[in-house]
């Protein structure tokens, strides 16, 4: 229509829409515009949180202009897009990130001050968007940080929940959830895009019939269907104009499907529908590492990966290219099984709606997907009964059958006569009833496959695909290590650290560059630069100090060792093991003569973390911490020298505070568990040591820091088999010290030992699967080590500068470079700075 427009039409446009001015002056108006107009208040009448809703008004309009013009040109440019889906996106706070990855963060900061607000405080008054529920999903958010950062072409898709991660309060100890409605005020960082909406179908049956040529053709007739609305999530690049997307669905009813019940006069039955159709983005399933199995959570699945689907080969269509070419312009990554419809959905639509051929069809979708996998632990293998599958989408299960009988004759020709095999291998588990195996179908649908540390994606090669590896051959099966973003996790949530950085290596390239961190090194002899470099540590000990007050109610003292634990709650990761070391500690500190207690090294163990709502056993965990923090925290023996605290509702932006201000830090998962673990290296790039296990990314840390600067302890991933059938089969003793803590236990020295049996009993002789007892020793040996190191501050001064500097590897730039190099074929395109609006 543009082109009808008479010349002084275009010429108004073109100058009404220059992009606004970044001087502070331009800002201030646009705040207090928002303030005036969007928030309709009055200008002085305002409290941080109204403060806070216009900043982001005004930081989300300098957003949307980066996200037009990204958008805009690449969608003349069509370069090939790598589309990310994960049902988990763990974005944390999105205005002070936007605000210093634009390069406004000076700017805004003045300007908010003079109007007379603190832009901390102003900062704080945003929740966080927590659709996640840890590790995973937060791998999503560094990663669509990395891909706008390195301008590549990319968009992530997701669910936008009403309710993310719940709210955990402790009452009495124990862990409450509570809701977290986060839409309760508007959301300034998603644009509503409610001409955007896509038919999801489901249910109903599969009719076939024979065409003209005589090809059996299938038509789902589902019986009920649901809107998808799509919800767009700018995210800006640090250091660029490019702003990339992250398209989140949202379920509502149909229409029509309301209005036919209506006009029945069925009112009861159209708003039971209503309903259903909107719960199905009602909520983000609180389980990490287990699967729960809910129908709910299959619909979510289907509603997302179909939205998606549907939304990625329109665009694809419009380029009017050969459906061949559909892997040259697409590159889809599934974010561990939970998208795998997607492969199925694919197939569906090229077979059945474009009239392909089922062989031109799959070779299409092999070549478009690849499949990370994110953990090995047998209860979090995604698994849907068959009869539950079939019900909601009859004809994709019918075409997972197909790929699985097209599969199983393939292998059953390259290895004839192996009954066991084709068992093992197939994507239905012969069970009662029968189950999809999600892992196998991603495997099978994928032309790569990854784990995400070394160790991980070695094991994963030689357990859980250890077939697919003999089949497939080795090149399908790869790893990309994790990678943090350096932006929120230094840059953002230690901005002195950051400048004292930049400061002195002369620039801030480091922040894209990572690895140009070694030359931190060379400062290491300087006692000035050790002196500032500490002096950050304290002043931000100082402030986690004031958050443990606030939360938990107790003053630590920033010049005891602060050791933390922050994490998912989950047996394999040993906060158990923690906490028992913590009782061992204070029994052994209550032991002491006082002039014994002189040299004690005093510590305050931190700890923070979810348990799923219906994981009793690592409920109990947070039990016993909290019981242990009580009786510890009132012992005038004890005083200063041990302090432990819990910080309820640990969150993105409370890492923000913890990260920067840990001395020592825990990833004590028993070797061959934790897949890779995302913190640690959160930690060492904030220098503080870590204390862990030969486990995940902890291995690659340790090869890049080196062994000194890092307090390894325990059996190694070899050797767990033979030691978890020696206690079973040989019964090897319990842990002397270990036997001394529980029984302290159960003599009720921390409340009623009865709550605690439940416990106690996973660590009985052969049962303890975690290797609780088998590391006690050592890690105990590992923890003194700590406080020797720590005593010697200005030995451990250089550690932790040594960390930093050679921490460059992690950065989720070389992940996703690497991901973008090896698995998706996508090239970087920068976007030009035209000044538009
Ligand atoms: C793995 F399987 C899962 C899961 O359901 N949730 C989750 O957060 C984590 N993960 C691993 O446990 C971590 O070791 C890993 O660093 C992270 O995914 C990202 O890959």
């Amino acid at each position: 229509e543009k082109a009808k427009w008479p010349k002084e039409t275009v010429e108004l446009w073109e100058r009404l829409s220059k992009k606004e001015a970044n001087d502070v002056e331009t800002v201030q108006k646009s705040i207090v515009h928002h303030v005036t107009t969007t928030l309709a208040r009055a200008a002085y009448n305002m409290d941080n949180f109204s403060a806070y809703q216009a900043v982001a008004l005004s930081t989300r309009d300098r957003l949307i202009s980066r996200w037009n013009e990204t958008q805009g040109q690449l969608s003349k440019a069509d370069p090939k897009r790598v589309y990310y889906l994960s049902l988990e996106f763990l974005l944390g706070r999105s205005m002070d990130n936007a605000l210093l990855n634009m390069g406004l963060k000076g700017t805004y900061g003045k300007g908010v001050e003079q109007l007379g607000f603190n832009m901390e405080d102003v900062i704080e008054s945003e929740v966080d968007a927590a659709l996640g529920n840890g590790g995973l999903g937060r791998l999503a958010a560094c990663y669509m940080d990395s891909l706008a950062t390195l301008d590549y072409p990319a968009w992530g898709y997701g669910l936008r929940y009403n309710y993310g991660i719940f709210q955990q309060r402790i009452v009495d100890g124990y862990q409450t959830e509570y809701p977290d409605y986060w839409l309760n005020f508007d959301n300034p960082w998603e644009l509503p895009r409610l001409d955007i909406s896509i038919q999801i179908s489901f249910g109903g049956h599969v009719q076939s019939i024979q065409d003209e040529y005589g090809v059996t053709r299938h038509n789902w007739i589902p019986a009920q269907s649901v809107q998808a609305i799509a919800y767009d999530v700018p995210i800006p690049g640090y250091d660029t104009e490019n702003c990339n997307n992250i398209r989140l669905w949202r379920s509502k009813p149909t229409k029509t499907f309301d209005l036919t019940s209506f006009n029945e006069g069925n009112y009861e039955k159209s708003v039971e529908d209503a309903t259903n159709a909107e719960k199905i983005t009602s909520v983000l399933y609180p389980n990490d590492n287990t699967m729960a199995g809910k129908e709910l959570r299959l619909k979510q699945q289907y509603f997302w990966t179909a939205a998606s689907l549907h939304d990625i080969v329109r665009r694809f269509k419009k380029s009017r290219r050969e459906w061949s070419d559909f892997p040259d312009q697409v590159a889809i990554q599934l974010n561990d099984t939970h998208p795998t419809l997607a492969i199925v959905e694919l197939q569906r639509l090229l077979v059945d709606e474009e009239m392909l051929s089922w062989d031109d069809a799959w070779e299409i979708v092999t070549k478009t997907f690849a499949f990370t996998n994110h953990t090995v632990l047998p209860e979090a293998m995604e698994k849907w009964s068959v009869p539950m599958f079939e019900y909601l989408l009859p004809r994709h299960l019918q075409i997972i059958f197909d790929i699985n009988l097209f599969f199983l004759q393939k292998v059953e020709k390259k290895f004839p006569n192996d009954r066991g095999l084709l068992n093992r291998m197939s994507i239905i588990e012969e069970a009662q009833p029968q189950q999809i195996r999600m892992a196998h179908l991603a495997v099978v649908g994928s032309h790569k496959v990854n784990g995400v540390a070394a160790l991980h994606s070695n094991l994963i090669k030689t357990t859980i695909f250890k077939d697919f590896v003999d089949y497939y051959g080795e090149d399908k099966f790869v790893n990309k290590t994790n990678g943090i973003t350096p932006r929120r996790w230094l840059h953002q949530a230690n901005p002195k650290l950051s400048k004292l950085i930049s400061d002195t290596l002369g620039s801030d390239k480091w922040l894209k560059d990572l690895s140009l961190l070694k030359k931190l090194t060379t400062k290491i002899d300087n006692a000035e630069f050790r002196k500032s470099w500490m002096a950050i540590k304290r002043h931000n000990k100082v402030r986690l100090a004031e958050l443990i007050k606030i939360r938990c109610n107790v003053e630590v003292s920033p010049d005891a060792l602060f050791d933390v634990q922050v994490k998912r709650i989950h047996e394999y990761k040993r906060q158990f093991m923690n906490i028992l070391a913590v009782i061992h500690r204070y029994r052994t500190i209550k032991s002491m003569t006082a002039s014994q207690k002189a040299s004690v090294q005093p510590r305050v163990v931190i700890f923070g973390g979810k348990a799923a709502p219906g994981y009793y056993i690592a409920k109990l965990v947070i039990k016993l911490i909290n019981s242990v923090a009580a009786v510890v925290n009132q012992d005038p023996a004890v005083g200063d020298l041990l302090k432990v605290v819990f910080i309820p509702d640990y969150n993105v932006s409370v890492a923000e505070v913890i990260v920067p201000a840990s001395d020592i830090s825990q990833h004590i998962s028993t070797a061959g568990t934790e897949a890779s673990g995302t913190s640690n290296m959160k930690f060492v790039l904030n220098g503080g040591l870590i204390i862990g296990t030969m486990d995940g990314a902890n291995i690659e840390i340790l090869e890049e820091i080196g062994e000194e600067n890092i307090f390894i302890f325990g059996c190694l991933a070899h050797e767990v088999e033979d030691l978890r059938h020696a206690q079973r089969y040989r019964g090897v003793p319990m842990d002397p010290a270990l036997q001394g803590v529980i029984s302290a236990i159960e003599k009720g020295v921390f409340e009623d030992p009865k709550i605690f049996q439940p416990l106690i009993s996973t660590l009985t002789v052969g049962k303890d699967f975690y290797l609780i007892s088998a590391d006690f020793a050592s890690y105990i040996a590992a923890n003194q080590a700590v406080d020797t190191a720590y005593k010697n501050q200005e030995e451990w001064s250089k550690k932790s500068i040594r960390c930093t500097a050679n921490m460059g590897k992690f950065s989720s730039d070389r992940s996703v470079k690497e991901y973008a190099d090896d698995i998706w074929g996508i090239k970087s395109y920068p976007i030009v700075d035209e000044g538009h609006m």
